[in-house]
């Protein structure tokens, strides 16, 4: 049994919902069989350079073959929830018209299997892997894959729909679009202007497209949110550049998205942050009602708060900038607590996005952290007290927020990750899995964190249910 001494699960209301999360491309591999077409991530990934250690999600954690042992993980774990992604390019291996149905048979086995156990799926429709044959066309840079992309979604809903009631459309258009078309670190790994500022729109009004096509084809039952990303920016002194600084990242990373979802209008200053950089000639009449359409949660990524100070525009002719080029220097405040990937561990920049969207957005629907973790760099099921410290100083800043702020409904919070997996850019060293996984033969083996958090629920679950 877990120490004593190791930290409890805060108070949170009876019927909250707690959970781990992955993404298809970050476990599954198998990229080659029963008809997935190529992502853009299969491509971008075999480009020299573009993933620290040259590697792909081509075999990552085999959940493909391997999924039994991922409920199983799920299961012992105690968890209700389970967040994973459906790849699109396993569904429409063109992007459009044709669907696959062996790719969709494989999220059939696995709904079931999570239903059997009374573990309630949590489908991201899109976690990053866009079919190539889409980006071969223009990718989210033209308004066509809006629709695609909706399309798509309804084909999902109409298969999955009847045991699958929670609906996570995009996760993080902001690594979608500026990530991937702006700063290049991920795919398609371009560095544009316009092209990037297009794609946001896009991913948004895919979005929006997606939140209706979703409702009608899985039913009246079916709840749909979005997933954002989202990063307090503090400025790195009192100045009033670094201040204008913070203010500039902080429109590009947050309320670029939050304020069309949730607010149905662009920020004020985006057209002025962005001038030059891009005529906006790819909005519509129209586009921002689609874009806020109301939803039944948000889902929210919070992973650390990025300090910033001004710096000068690494291209001073807006016309040839990137849309991520806005003038600011990301640094690392001395005496900051960081994990191994040297990210700022700030449990209270949960507390404060958490009433911060409350404060700016009236009538928020309801929240879920639907991605929360610390990595390492240790290849080993070792001890991870800073994991179980980094969960519980976040839980604990979540409840809060939830306690002092009763315009905040904060119904779940999943642990990013169930397993140790593909991260991106990155490759297989950062592991912010529960379970480790060994990648030369694929074996999970749960880590402390992994048997405090099940013993912590189990405790939690007696205490709450009476
Ligand atoms: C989330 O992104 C993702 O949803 C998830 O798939 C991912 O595994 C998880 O976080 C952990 O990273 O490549 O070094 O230049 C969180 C936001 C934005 C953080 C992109 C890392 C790139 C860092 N991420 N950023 S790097």
């Amino acid at each position: 049994a877990t120490r004593p001494d190791l930290p409890e699960l805060p108070d949170l209301p009876a019927g909250f919902s707690w959970g781990a999360a992955t993404a298809a491309y970050q476990i599954e591999g198998a990229v080659d069989e029963d008809g997935r077409g190529p992502s853009i991530w299969d491509t971008f990934c075999r480009r020299p350079g573009a993933v620290d250690d040259g590697t792909s999600g081509s075999v990552a954690c085999d959940s493909y073959h391997r999924w039994r042992e991922d409920v199983d993980l799920l299961a012992g774990l105690g968890v209700d929830a389970y967040r994973f992604s459906v790849a699109w390019p396993r569904v429409m291996p063109a992007g459009r018209s044709a669907v696959n149905r062996r790719g969709l048979d494989y999220y059939d086995r696995l709904v079931d299997a999570l239903c059997g156990h009374g573990i309630r799926p949590f489908v991201t429709l899109y976690h990053w892997d866009l079919p190539q044959a889409l980006e071969d066309e223009g990718g989210w840079r033209v308004r066509d894959t809006a629709e695609w992309f909706a399309e798509y979604a309804a084909a999902v809903a109409g298969v999955l729909g009847d045991r699958v009631q929670d609906w996570i459309t995009l996760n993080e258009p902001y690594c979608s679009s500026m990530v991937g078309y702006a700063e290049g670190r991920h795919a398609p790994g371009t560095a544009e202007g316009h092209g990037a500022l297009a794609a946001a729109h896009h991913l948004l009004l895919g979005h929006g497209r997606a939140v209706a096509a979703v409702r009608s084809a899985a039913g009246p039952r079916s709840r749909v949110g979005i997933t954002l990303n989202l990063s307090p920016a503090v400025p790195a002194s009192d100045t009033e550049a670094d201040r204008a600084a913070a203010d500039r990242q902080d429109l590009m990373l947050n309320r670029q998205f939050t304020d069309p979802v949730l607010g149905g209008a662009y920020p004020p200053g985006f057209e002025r942050l962005y001038a030059g950089v891009s005529d906006l000639s790819f909005r519509r009449d129209g586009d921002l009602a689609v874009i806020s359409t109301p939803l039944d949660f948000l889902g929210v990524n919070y992973y650390y708060r990025v300090h910033v100070a001004d710096a000068p525009y690494e291209q001073p002719d807006p016309a040839l900038r990137s849309a991520f080029d806005i003038g600011v220097r990301q640094l690392r405040p001395d005496g900051l607590p960081t994990t191994d990937l040297g990210w700022p561990v700030e449990p209270q920049g949960l507390f404060d996005t958490l009433t911060g969207l409350a404060d700016r957005y009236p009538g928020l629907p309801a929240v879920y952290v639907t991605e929360n973790g610390c990595a390492d760099l240790r290849d080993g099921p070792e001890p991870d007290p800073e994991r179980i410290s980094f969960v519980a100083g976040h839980l604990a800043a979540a409840a809060r927020a939830a306690a002092v702020d009763d315009r905040l409904d904060l119904r779940g919070y999943f642990y990013w990750s169930l397993i140790d997996n593909f991260e991106w850019a990155r490759g297989y060293g950062p592991r912010f899995g529960l379970a480790h996984v060994d990648y030369r033969t694929g074996s999970r083996t749960p880590k402390a964190s992994y048997h405090w958090l099940r013993d912590r629920l189990r405790a939690w679950r007696e205490r709450t249910s009476t």
